[in-house]
């Protein structure tokens, strides 16, 4: 049978991740066929992924493709219905997707990947120079969860789909596992977070159980 939402990614990728997530908590079922973002195949037409097709549409960018999913499958349960939170949900959005992930992928994520799966050497050259901003980065997530323990008004909504996604990947590396480690109250989110069906569902095989 044929699954609601099949996905066109990579196998390890924090967006690819971010639409599964939103697929479980919708209900959906969800297939993904491994796509490299640059193969003549991939039809995004900036040569990322995921690219998605659902109810007979193509879809592509996450925030696009999450929203829809959200708005058509699951009345909207990720997005909190108060416009003030939404604004802040949105924001977070927006952190993680202009801010904190290329400064993760390109600085942390992506050498250890090319190291550890393409058999490239490790860029450490690259990792040293950005990691005072990936700390100072932490830091402010940090910070932030600190206030109340939350992201926005406490429900698990798409922006902790986003955030945790981008973070995770950073977790998984040993100086992010390491500066992760070092932000109480970031970490003790990450950990319950981990916890959730959704979350357990789409782990990467490189993730420990
Ligand atoms: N704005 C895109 C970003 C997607 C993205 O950056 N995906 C990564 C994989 S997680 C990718 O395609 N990387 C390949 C590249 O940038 O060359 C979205 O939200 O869908």
């Amino acid at each position: 049978m044929t699954a609601d939402v099949r996905i066109f990614g990579t196998v390890i990728s924090t967006y690819t991740r971010i639409v599964e997530i939103t697929c479980q908590e919708a209900g959906l079922s969800h297939e993904t066929i491994p796509t490299p973002a640059h193969a003549p195949k991939n039809r995004h037409p900036f040569g990322k992924v995921p690219v998605v097709e659902v109810d007979g549409l193509e879809l592509y960018e996450s925030v696009s493709i999450v929203h829809y999913l959200d708005n058509s499958h699951n009345s909207g349960a990720l997005q909190p219905n108060d416009p003030a939170a939404r604004a802040v949900m949105d924001r977070w959005i927006a952190i993680a997707n202009n801010y904190l992930f290329p400064l993760f992928e390109h600085g942390l994520v992506m050498p250890w990947i090319m190291h550890n799966y393409m058999g490239a050497e490790l860029d450490r050259a690259k990792i040293d120079r950005a990691l005072p901003n990936i700390s100072r980065a932490l830091a402010f997530c940090d910070a932030e969860i600190a206030n109340d323990g939350a992201w926005t008004n406490g429900d698990f909504d798409l922006a902790n789909i986003f955030l945790y996604c981008v973070l995770r990947g950073v977790q998984l590396t040993p100086q992010g596992g390491v500066g992760i480690a070092q932000c109480p109250h970031l970490s003790a989110w990450m950990a319950v977070t981990e916890h959730r069906d959704s979350i357990r569902a789409t782990r990467w095989e490189s993730e420990p159980d």
